[in-house]
């Protein structure tokens, strides 16, 4: 039976007993103990009645089980729908609803939040901690060591992702089996991946970077991933010595610049550091040069198109620009109101088309339509140029988006909430320059005639309502808001206004 994806990944490190996961105390888990282990979990799904095609929704710890729990899917020909740790039961609860997942994997702490949602949409509902107990695992460990994998094809959907949007609703990009692995193998030709690299892995594996760049790389060029639950920078120094290779959101080479430790001495054995998810500043790229003698790679991606350009492995890694279209990612710079192809040099809307980019928006027709051309080229929504060497440059977003630590936060969905609030006649959502997390939220607030809004009563309704990273820094109550002749907000000037709010520039 074939299945490109489990094949590709996983199915061919069959026997081996080289070391694939090394965790933070030094254990080391092998690439067949790691199959065995995802194999129990794909026969407990099938115990539990998933089939080929259903939708498991997972927010889980970052752990070998959760990332054994994405193998399994594969395996099993499960869709598998990964999800922010930090998301509220009211967030989930839209994703369970709009996936129609058949199963729900948690932590146990959220059980009794989810378990009335889950219970009421349908849904069965499974526990997985941080420490790998929960009820998936006790039944697992009663399964089999092996798993008959699933027949699947390359266009087959292997996951689902969520991203938010203008309008507020999230939408899930439909990944299938050949979006992740050509992807997936570019990269390792790209940045030379091998099975003699060790990779420092410190993202988040509910994200396309952390799961299907980081992972997935690794797992196709067979070497081993130090498998650290969140970043942190001690844990980096302590385990770096270990590693030959990184990837991260600019954050993380911020705050390791802001460490004294971090030095040419403690990175000399890296072979490659990669930046990517949100804008690394180029006065960043140029003091980690300074500090460690290594160009940081920058690339650029999307949850719906996986990576579209990397800086080359050989040539120059240009600061403040994140290279050139990918193998197999053609990449053009358009006029965003007619669609039509801007002059080489000039600012436009960077749209791709590819092997990487999606099949379209779970269930949204419409919204799918207005980002995916028929032709096939994907609308980013990223404004940039191509340089007279052909580097693609960033220069900014068409749309309302903020990147906070590489999280996308979209205005909307937090204006919905303020706007709701005794005391807000209206509000808006901008982003401003932060020294650690590249951007933050503001929430501009005018208040109701005759009201005053109670800020601290606004934060709590927001912490209900939203995850925590999604929460305004600073709320400032205004008499109006700035518009243009045609009442649209201009969030330009607010964010001129107060752009210098937490960088005190
Ligand atoms: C955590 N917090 C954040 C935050 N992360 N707030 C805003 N933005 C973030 N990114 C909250 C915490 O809940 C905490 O709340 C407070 O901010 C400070 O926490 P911290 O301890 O400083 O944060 P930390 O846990 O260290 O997390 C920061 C981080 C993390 C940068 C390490 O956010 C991270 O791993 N980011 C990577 C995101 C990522 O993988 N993106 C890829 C998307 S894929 P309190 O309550 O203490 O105030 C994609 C495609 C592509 O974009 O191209 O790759
Ligand atoms: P997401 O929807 O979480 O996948 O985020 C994708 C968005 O992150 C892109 O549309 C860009 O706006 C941004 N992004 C990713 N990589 C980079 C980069 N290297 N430089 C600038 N922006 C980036």
């Amino acid at each position: 039976m074939a299945n490109p994806l489990y094949d590709t990944l996983f199915g061919r490190h069959a026997g081996k007993s080289t070391p694939f996961l090394i965790l933070p105390d030094g254990t080391e888990i092998t690439h067949s103990a790691f199959l065995a282990m995802a194999a129990r979990i794909a026969n407990q799904l099938a115990a539990l009645g998933l089939k080929p095609g259903d939708r498991l929704a997972a927010q889980i710890a970052k752990s070998p089980e959760a990332l054994a729990l994405y193998a399994a899917c594969a395996q099993t020909g499960v869709v598998f729908l990964p999800l922010n740790t930090a998301y509220t039961a009211n967030e989930v609860t839209y994703f369970i609803e709009n996936s129609g997942a058949a199963l729900v994997v948690c932590d146990g702490g959220a059980v009794e939040g989810l378990a009335p949602v889950a219970k009421g949409l349908g849904a069965q509902l499974a526990t997985l901690n941080a420490d790998g107990s929960g009820s998936l695992m006790d039944g697992a460990a009663g399964q089999g060591d092996t798993y008959s994998t699933a027949d699947r094809t390359k266009d087959d959907l292997a996951a689902l992702l969520y991203t938010s949007g203008t309008t507020g609703r999230s939408k899930g990009a439909m990944l299938s089996q050949e979006n992740l692995l050509s992807n997936a193998e570019v990269l390792v030709d790209e940045w030379r991946f091998t099975d003699a690299d060790v990779l420092l892995h410190c993202l988040p594996i509910f994200h396309t970077h952390g799961l299907f760049v980081a992972t997935n790389v690794t797992l196709v060029a067979g070497g081993a991933m130090i498998f650290l639950p969140k970043f942190d920078v001690d844990a980096v120094l302590h385990h770096l010595p270990r590693a030959t290779s990184m990837m991260g959101v600019p954050t993380f080479y911020t705050r390791l610049l802001d460490d004294p430790r971090f030095d040419k001495n403690a990175t000399q054995h890296m072979r490659l550091f990669t930046s990517g998810s949100a804008p690394l500043l180029a006065e960043t790229h140029d003091r980690f040069s300074a500090r460690t003698g290594h160009a940081i790679l920058e690339r650029y991606g999307m949850t719906e198109t996986n990576m579209n350009t990397s800086n080359p492995y050989a040539g120059e890694r240009r600061a403040g620009t994140v290279g050139f279209a990918l193998p197999g990612v053609e990449l053009k710079i358009c006029d965003p109101a007619t669609g039509q192809e801007v002059p080489q040099g000039e600012v436009g809307q960077l749209e791709v088309r590819g092997a990487n980019v999606f099949q379209g928006y779970w269930q949204m027709p419409e919204k799918t339509a207005e980002e995916l051309r028929e032709d096939g080229f994907f609308i980013t929504g990223d404004l940039g140029l191509i340089d007279s060497q052909g580097y693609v440059q960033i220069v900014g977003r068409g749309k309302d988006l903020i990147i906070s630590g590489g999280y996308n936060i979209y205005p909307k969905e937090i204006e919905l909430v303020l706007d709701e609030q005794p005391g807000v006649l209206e509000s808006a959502v901008i982003g401003v320059p932060h020294p650690d997390f590249g951007e933050t939220v503001v929430g501009v607030l005018v208040a109701a005639p005759g009201q005053t809004p109670d800020e601290e009563a606004i934060m709590a309704a927001a912490g209900d309502a939203l995850a925590r990273f999604k929460h305004p820094r600073r709320l400032i109550v205004v008499d109006e808001l700035p518009r243009n002749t045609m009442g649209k907000v201009q969030k330009n000037i607010l964010r001129e206004r107060y752009g210098d709010l937490f960088t005190g520039a």
